[in-house]
This record gives structure tokens, sequence and C-alpha cells, in this order.
């Protein structure tokens, strides 16, 4: 497995762990940081040996935003011509396996939108998520404007985007912001638990299912459903979907093959 400075990572069967390692900064989320999680994001979205990714922090941080102290110098040309955040914040986006964000402590700025990218988030009680750019002098640059508005509602992503005021983990999931709470110690143990579950399942019909999901975002409802009639007629060409549906008339569990 490769070896990384501000990362951990290792495997728990099918499931994938990815731990952002640093804990001086509370894993604020520098150039460095950001290669490496790309960098392992692809190389698991490429094993054929995992099914599903966690990506998780400490449990006094998730993540507290990007770096503020590598970006303060930083010029309009520079960001510009590096494509600043683009070029390496996306990674998570283009990953084809489910990635769950296993959340505990602080989930801030760029940290809250990391999370946000991801497919699932699972708060631990402690979990409090922020976008706290506006007491910079920013905005979120991210998609915090974007992805918090789609999964809260607008009133709720303003007044937290305008004051920067955190919400803790209760508020998150009375606004739907994540999956469910488990205690903080467990966060990791039942993203990993979801992930062995999602990992039982037909590897193409949960692809499918997650461009579906993903679709409904970026599309009108009637092109979203004509793409979903496509792909689920599309499914009929897998022997999983033979072995499924014969499992289910015999009475037992199937055994899905990934084909
Ligand atoms: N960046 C750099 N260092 C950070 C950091 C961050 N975001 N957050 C914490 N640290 C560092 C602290 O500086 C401190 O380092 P030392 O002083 O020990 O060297 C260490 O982590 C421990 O932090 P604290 O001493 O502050 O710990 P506390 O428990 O007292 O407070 C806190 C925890 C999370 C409330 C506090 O650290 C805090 O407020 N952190 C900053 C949170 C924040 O403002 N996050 C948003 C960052 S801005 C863009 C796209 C995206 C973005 C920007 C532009 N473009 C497309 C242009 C994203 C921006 C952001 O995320």
């Amino acid at each position: 497995m490769a070896e990384y400075g501000m990362i951990l990572t290792e495997t728990q069967g099918k499931v994938a762990v990815i731990r952002l390692n640093r804990p001086a900064a509370l894993n604020a989320l520098c150039d460095q940081l950001m290669d490496e999680l790309g960098q392992a994001l692809r190389g698991f979205d490429a094993d054929p040996g995992i099914a599903a990714i966690v990506l998780t922090g400490s449990e006094k941080a998730f993540a507290a935003g990007a770096d503020i102290k590598e970006m303060q110098a930083r010029s309009y040309p520079a960001v510009y011509l590096d494509d600043f955040i683009g070029k390496r914040w996306e990674a998570v986006t283009h990953v084809q396996k489910p990635v769950i964000a296993a959340v505990a402590g602080y989930a801030l700025g760029g940290g809250c939108e990391l999370a946000m990218m991801c497919d699932i988030i699972i708060a631990g009680e402690n979990a409090r998520f922020g976008q706290p750019e506006i007491n910079l002098g920013i905005i979120p640059g991210a998609g915090g404007t974007q992805r918090l508005t789609r999964a809260i509602g607008k009133s709720k992503a303003m007044e937290m985007i305008l004051t920067g005021r955190m919400m803790d983990a209760e508020e998150a999931e009375r606004a739907n912001l994540v999956a469910r709470i488990v205690p903080t110690e467990q966060v990791v143990a039942e993203a990993v638990k979801l992930g062995e579950r999602i990992a039982a399942l037909s590897g193409p019909a949960v692809a499918v299912a997650k461009e579906a999901v993903n679709r409904a975002f970026e599309s009108t409802l009637s092109e979203g459903v004509r793409f979903e009639r496509r792909v689920f007629q599309a499914l009929f060409a897998t022997e999983d979907q033979k072995e499924g549906m014969a499992a289910f008339a015999a009475k037992r569990k199937p055994a899905f093959r990934n084909r």
C-alpha cells in the first residue's frame, strides 16, 4: 500500500478507510493533503477488491477547512492559473464507488464541503458543521453555497453562510445534512459497517444507483426519470440481476459476482 505523509489508509475486507491525519492543524486541507487524498481515492476506486470507501478524520476534527495559512498570501492570478481548488478538490466527486464520510468533531469550510461531496455522511455525536469563510472575508469556494443549499434548503443555508455559525449533529440530522448520528467513538466502525453492507450487493447496480441519485442534482425531473429508466433497463443485461431475482424466487441469499 502507498505511503503518505498526511493521510492514513487501511482496508477492512472490501471497505477502504482513508483517515485525514494532520492533527496539529486539525486536518486543515493543504495542497499536499489534498494531493494525497486524490491519489488514495483514485487508487481505491480502481481496485477491484474494494467496494466502498470511508473518509474520516480524528475525533476532534474531520477537517477544519482549507489551510488558511497556506492560502492567505495567494494572489488572484496565481489561484486562477493554478486552478486553485478545482484541480485538487474534485477528486472525491469523480469516484464511482460509494464514499461515506464519517464525521467527528469539526467539519468546517472546506471540511464541510468535502463531507458534502461524499455520498453519505454519518455523524458522530460531537460533529459540528459550518461554513465560516465569511469571517475570513471570503465565501465557500468548493461547492458550499450550492451543496449546502440543496441539502438543507435556502433559509438555513443562508443563515449559516452569512453568519458563519456552526450546526451540531442533532441539527444537522434534523436538516437532512447527515444520514444519521452515532456515538462519536463508533463513527468509523458504523461507516465501515455501512460500507460492508453495500459491498455485499451488486457492484454494477450500486454504481448505477449512485449515478442516478447524483443525476437528480444535475437535471430536470423528466430528464432524471428518463436517465433512471435507461440505466434501470440496462441492468437487465447483468448476471447480477438474474442472480438477485432467481435468489429471491428460490428463497435463498443472492451471490452477486459484479457482472
Ligand atoms: N487552516 C490552518 N490552520 C488551522 C485551521 C485552518 N483552517 N484550523 C485550525 N488550524 C490550526 C490552528 O491555527 C492551530 O495551529 P497552531 O496555532 O497550534 O499552530 C491548530 O490548528 C489548532 O487550532 P486551534 O488552536 O484554533 O483549536 P481550537 O480547538 O481552539 O479551535 C476551531 C478549533 C476549529 C474552532 C478553530 O481552529 C478554527 O476556527 N479554525 C478555522 C476554521 C475555519 O475558518 N475554517 C474555514 C477555513 S476557509 C476557495 C475554495 C475553498 C475555500 C477557500 C477558497 N477558492 C475556490 C478560492 C475554503 C476555505 C476554507 O475552508
